[in-house]
């Protein structure tokens, strides 16, 4: 018996400093009609999908940077992805920066079902990056200065045929973010991410490795937690900055069985079958009859790594 849900990954091409949202939700509303062509159930797209990757500028008065965030979703602008998903019959997934009424920032990720509801809400964990303007960069990546850590968690919905969940980009790097997901029962992880090609830190590291870095992330969380992920870059050339493409589909094993070829706009389909992640869940990663929870108590505890004395 399969239980299949076809998901589209909707790769963005780079979204330069001064290109209006009406011109990327168009881009979108592209993409999202290339995604309904194809019968896909869902279209993920990527990590602050409606403007440049604006962390990258260094702006004293925070509320300078406020311009880049969406008080309201939908609103004005990106109600044609709304109006578009609902006459085609798709849901989708899409990052943006969220305003809070109350006056919170966060780096967001929505889940929207085929009616248009707004059937989930993810806020990101792990921002990466710094606080302060660090001259020693060649660029700079202020996550941490215009967000605040997400308030929400790592939840789980059961919608459009599964149990799904998202995350944003740098959590892909931590465990923590799929395992708990896991212990929910997920069965397709959906994320978007704007990850530079190169490490402005470690000028020798190659694109090579950090897509390697990128893959394997996916790929593990997937087959740890025996779970279809999704990962949707923004890619290509930002005002001089070059973000990694490879936007992927990775089944239940950690396999890639999509992955998009360009660094530009790019759908990419596959039929994701959510029974796939059945016999792994009842084996390998039956949670239950294999976890050790007595043993792990430091991974909820303890923050940094204190290695042994000297
Ligand atoms: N970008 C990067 C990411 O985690 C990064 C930042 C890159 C951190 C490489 C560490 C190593 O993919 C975002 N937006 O989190």
């Amino acid at each position: 018996m399969a239980r299949i849900v076809k998901i589209a990954a909707a790769q963005s091409g780079p979204i330069q400093k001064d290109e209006g949202r009406q011109a990327v939700v168009a881009r979108l509303v592209e993409m999202m009609r290339q995604a309904a062509s194809q019968e896909s159930d869902i279209v993920v797209f990527t990590e602050l999908a409606l403007t440049t990757f604006f962390p990258r500028y260094y702006e004293e008065d925070r509320s300078k940077m406020d311009g880049w965030f969406e008080t309201d979703m939908p609103g004005g602008v990106t109600q044609p992805l709304f109006d578009t998903a609902k006459k085609l019959g798709i849901g989708f997934s899409i990052g943006y920066a969220e305003l809070t009424p109350d006056g919170h920032h966060f780096n967001t990720q929505i889940l929207v079902d085929k009616s248009v509801t707004i059937v989930g809400k993810y806020r990101k964990v792990h921002l990466p990056g710094h606080v302060e303007y660090e001259p020693e960069r060649t660029w700079q990546h202020l996550e941490k200065r215009y967000f605040e850590p997400g308030d929400l968690g790592f939840p789980v919905w059961r919608t459009m045929g599964g149990v799904m969940g998202m995350c944003i980009c740098n959590d892909r790097r931590w465990p923590e973010t799929f395992r708990v997901m896991g212990l929910q029962g997920v069965e397709l992880v959906m994320l978007g991410y704007n990850t530079p090609t190169l490490n402005s830190l470690k000028p020798g590291e190659t694109a090579k490795t950090r897509m390697h870095h990128n893959h394997i992330c996916m790929q593990a969380g997937a087959y740890q937690n025996a779970c279809w992920v999704v990962g949707v870059a923004k890619a290509g050339n930002e005002d001089g900055n070059d973000l990694m493409a490879g936007s992927c589909i990775v089944n239940p094993n950690g396999e890639i069985v999509a992955l998009a070829e360009t660094c530009g706009d790019e759908v990419i389909v596959f039929e994701c079958d959510l029974d796939e992640c059945v016999f792994l869940k009842k084996t390998t990663f039956n949670f239950e009859a294999h976890r050790r929870t007595e043993h792990y108590g430091l991974i909820a505890t303890q923050t940094a790594a204190i290695p042994p004395p000297e």
